[in-house]
């Protein structure tokens, strides 16, 4: 029986994708008996019932599951921000990082528009970031390292994040331009402030990339967490904090702190940490008010 992935769902009819063809399937009446809902995402073992048609049999295990968009298997959270228009926020990005992470997800990063920026700003970005995770400065318009970000794509499912007219639609088009994915635009469900997206589609960025079409992280309220657990989700942080004085460091006013230390020597970069002590504000508020 061929195992196939769910790339799309019409409430009870879902499009597996086998590798050879799409098989619209329905679940076994088992599996409703059982209560496995079907995601889209889902990995499941079909059964062909004609031409194009098939029968789920069994959904396998899940490794995870997203609610917002509701999406299983996912990979990574492919973050997409731009340049300018709008202007880059830093604060956001590292936001989304936070998120992501404390969802269990690896993140890539993806500045778009290089068009409209100077080379120093580049540079500057992917001194920081480079560093820590896959970044990708590209520009959907002049199609600029577009295929290296299909490749930090390529055989992964992956959730996009990033702010409205960051250029996540038109990156999209440019890996695939039969998508004709609308742009320049606020979606309507978006406008309306509406979060009742229920059929997410993954769609094809090549060598094996899918891509969820509804952007992830839309609520942007840090997880409840113990302030001393923000700094696990910076990785710079996290390498240097097993040599902090004290187990427990927030790397704010702590004597023998080696990550103030490194932001003294310069071996972490000084912006960075300050969006990370804002953040480190934000976190303890809400722990106080639990
Ligand atoms: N200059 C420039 N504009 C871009 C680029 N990518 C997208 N845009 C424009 O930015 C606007 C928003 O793009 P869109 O793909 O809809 O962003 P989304 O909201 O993240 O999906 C549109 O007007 C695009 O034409 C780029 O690389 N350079
Ligand atoms: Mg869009
Ligand atoms: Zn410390």
């Amino acid at each position: 029986m061929p195992v196939g992935r769910v790339v799309r769902s019409h409430s009870n009819v879902h499009y597996i994708d086998t590798g050879e063809e799409i098989l619209e399937c329905r679940p076994r009446g088992r599996l409703r008996y059982l209560e496995q809902r079907v995601l889209t995402g889902d990995m499941v073992r079909v059964r062909r019932a004609g031409k194009g048609l098939g029968t789920i049999e069994e959904v396998l295990p899940r490794r995870n599951e997203l609610s917002r968009p509701p999406v299983a298997n996912v990979d990574q959270v492919v973050l997409v921000f731009s340049f300018h228009e709008p202007e880059l926020d830093l604060s956001l990005v590292d936001r989304f990082l936070v998120l992501a992470g404390a969802a269990g997800l690896p993140s890539v990063l993806c500045v778009n528009k290089t068009d409209l920026a100077g080379k120093d700003e580049v540079d500057a970005v992917r001194a920081v970031y480079g560093a820590l995770m896959p970044l990708v400065t590209a520009s959907a318009r002049t199609g600029e390292r577009v295929e290296e970000l299909r490749s930090v794509l390529a055989g992964r499912l992956s959730v996009l994040a990033g702010p409205s007219g960051a250029g996540k639609s038109s990156l999209l088009n440019a890996l695939d331009p039969s998508l004709r994915l609308r742009t320049g635009e606020v979606s309507r469900k978006a406008r309306r402030g509406t979060h009742t997206t229920r059929h997410v589609a993954l769609l094809p960025t090549g060598a094996g990339g899918l891509v969820a079409d509804t952007p992830g992280f839309t609520h942007l309220e840090l997880p409840e967490m113990a302030p001393a657990n923000l700094g696990w989700y910076y990785p710079e942080m996290a390498r240097l904090a097993a040599e902090c004085r004290f187990s427990g460091c927030l790397h704010r006013a702590e004597p023998g702190c080696r990550v103030k230390q490194a932001v003294a020597e310069g071996d972490f970069e000084r912006g960075r940490y300050e969006r990370y002590l804002a953040l480190l504000g934000e976190v303890e508020a809400a722990y106080r008010s639990w």
